[in-house]
């Protein structure tokens, strides 16, 4: 074999005209030409001189196109480095610089602003719009539609996944060909995948989620995508009856829930729902099989392990867990202080060994052997026990982050930012329940003294420098910040006080106010 994620998940599928995606408007995409259009990138990423083991920073809009890159760098050997099309210039700058790229790939909008930093690392940069224009698709055009693939082992790092960090720094996690491959191919065989599977996709392909799942459990099996460019429920009810199977967030299945045409009628022909990347209410569990007589399927991941725990596809999906231990996956529960394996349902922190764990965080290797335990446990940051029948429950985290519409937001990054503005003494940013998004940021101000902060100016602030979904949807100044005996911040006591701040029904669904709400709270 020589190329093991290319060999299994792309090339198996090689002269086949079945339809791989199926897009919008009725066109249809097959592997054959699916391929093709990847080789032919990848005679540009070698043409443009990038070797094995080289980064390939993309910031582009999901699109078959987009899809393609990342099969020309596996098919390549080049390192996939997919970045959130929300990130500001200042967040792609430092993944870029970081992850050192050698060929950025972005939106003709923002060629302009990332053409300083390719000149800088030397890199090289290529445009791809939404729509498949650009200069990648025009050089690409040109080439051969046959790629000669380039020999990896499984060992050899398939993708850089950056996910941030509790000081504010974000960590590239190496993902080797091997923990993308075992994870797809496991997967796949627990969720029964077949190639009669249409997979309805509607998760950005930048993370974990819509790439790594979705996506590679679908190529594992030979199955298909309708493949949407964002979410939107009344398109997912539009398609739901040509699908098999659905992956989402938790806030797809809320949206999902209240729409007036979602019910069992139009799910009859889903075979399974999976929801994952942030807690799924049980009550939504509930509410879900109510409706349609279908039980979600939720399981349990992160970037740096692929996917940890599933619920059965067969036994009991218990609501309010994230099931059971994958095969080859070991998970146990630990004493944050010793490390001990905690008995029977003890409360502790969640570690995680398997061929799914990440091989360590790129150039931190303090960091690395800080959460990667020489025996090749990973200490996930997350709180939970294992009940009697061996279900994983996630009760906490050990990590101060908050999980908004799936999406990780460190508190610590927007601290930072606030912190910086003038008139500001200190700053707490915390998550608190939000019925569409899950949780959602308020930030907590306490202004210098005798100074009055201005809040517009700081959310102005917050804007340049943070993508959209990590601004606090509320800024509130306060006295002072409420500390224990160790003068540390009690974030829970905030958590507390502002519970209930988006708790009304103009928070819920759908599109919220844009800025966030000025507020003093004195
Ligand atoms: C969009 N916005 C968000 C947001 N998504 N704000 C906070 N949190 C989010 N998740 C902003 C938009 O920029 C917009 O700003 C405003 O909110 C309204 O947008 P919307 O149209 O209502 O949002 P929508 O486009 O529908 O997006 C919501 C969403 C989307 C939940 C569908 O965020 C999404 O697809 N999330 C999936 C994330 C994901 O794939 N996570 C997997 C991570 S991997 P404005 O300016 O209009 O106010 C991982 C590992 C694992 O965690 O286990 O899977
Ligand atoms: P990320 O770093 O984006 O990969 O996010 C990983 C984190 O998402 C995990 O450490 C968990 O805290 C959370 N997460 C993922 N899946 C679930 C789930 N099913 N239930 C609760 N939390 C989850």
């Amino acid at each position: 074999m020589t190329n093991p994620l290319f060999d299994q998940l792309f090339a198996k599928h090689n002269g086949m005209g079945k339809p791989f995606l199926r897009l919008g408007g009725g066109s249809v995409l097959s592997y054959v030409d699916f391929l093709g259009l990847a080789a032919q990138m990848a005679h540009v990423l070698t043409q443009s001189s990038l070797k094995p083991g080289d980064r390939l920073a993309a910031q582009v809009q999901k699109s078959p196109e987009a899809l393609a890159l990342y099969s020309a760098c596996v098919q390549a050997g080049v390192v996939f480095l997919p970045l959130n099309t929300a990130y500001t210039t200042d967040e792609v700058s430092y993944f870029i610089e970081d992850g050192g790229a050698r060929m950025i790939v972005c939106d003709m909008k923002a060629e302009e602003a990332l053409s300083t930093i390719s000149d800088r690392l030397g890199a090289c940069l290529e445009t791809l719009n939404g729509d498949g224009t650009g200069t990648l698709m025009e050089n690409a055009r040109m080439m051969p539609d046959v790629f000669s693939t380039v020999a990896r082992s499984a060992d050899d790092l398939a993708a850089l996944l950056y996910t941030s960090g509790t000081t504010g720094r974000s960590k590239g996690a190496m993902l080797s060909q091997g923990n993308l491959l075992s994870n797809a191919e496991t997967l796949a065989k627990e969720w029964r995948f077949t190639p009669d599977d249409v997979l309805l996709h509607a998760l950005p392909i930048f993370h974990t989620h819509g790439l790594l799942v979705a996506t590679n459990v679908t190529l594992a099996a030979g199955a298909s995508m309708i493949f949407l460019p964002k979410f939107d429920v009344d398109q997912l009810v539009d398609f739901m009856q040509d699908a098999t199977v659905l992956m989402g967030v938790p806030t797809f299945y809320t949206r999902l829930l209240d729409h007036p045409c979602f019910d069992r009628k139009l799910t009859s022909g889903m075979r399974l729902f999976v929801s994952g990347s942030a807690p799924l209410l049980a009550e939504t569990h509930v509410q879900f099989e109510d409706r349609t007589g279908h039980r979600i399927l939720e399981r349990y991941g992160m970037t740096e392990t692929n996917m940890n725990t599933s619920n059965p596809y067969d036994g009991e999906r218990r609501a309010g867990t994230v099931g059971l231990p994958l095969p080859g996956v070991d998970v146990k529960v630990t004493d944050p202080d010793t490390g001990a394996t905690l008995p029977g349902s003890d409360l502790g922190q969640i570690e995680v060994r398997g061929p799914n764990v990440f091989k360590g965080y790129w150039q931190m290797s303090e960091k690395t052997s800080a959460e990667l335990r020489s025996d090749g446990f990973f200490i996930t940051g997350d709180h939970g026990k294992i009940d009697a029948d061996g279900y994983l429950h996630i009760l906490g985290r050990n990590k101060d982050l908050i999980i908004s519409g799936g999406y990780n937001i460190y508190p610590k990054e927007i601290e930072l930012v606030l912190d910086a503005q003038p008139g500001v003494k200190e700053s707490a940013v915390i998550g608190v329940p939000h019925r569409d998004l899950g949780e959602t940021v308020i930030g907590v101000i306490v202004a210098e003294t005798g100074q009055l902060p201005d809040l517009d100016r700081i959310m102005e602030a917050v804007r340049t420098s943070l993508a959209r979904f990590k601004h606090p949807r509320k800024l509130v100044v306060c006295p002072e910040l409420p500390r224990n005996t160790m003068a540390k911040v009690q974030k829970n006591v905030l958590r507390e006080e502002f519970k209930d701040a988006f708790h009304t029904d103009d928070a819920g669904v759908g599109p919220r106010r844009s800025g966030a709400d000025m507020e003093t709270l004195c």
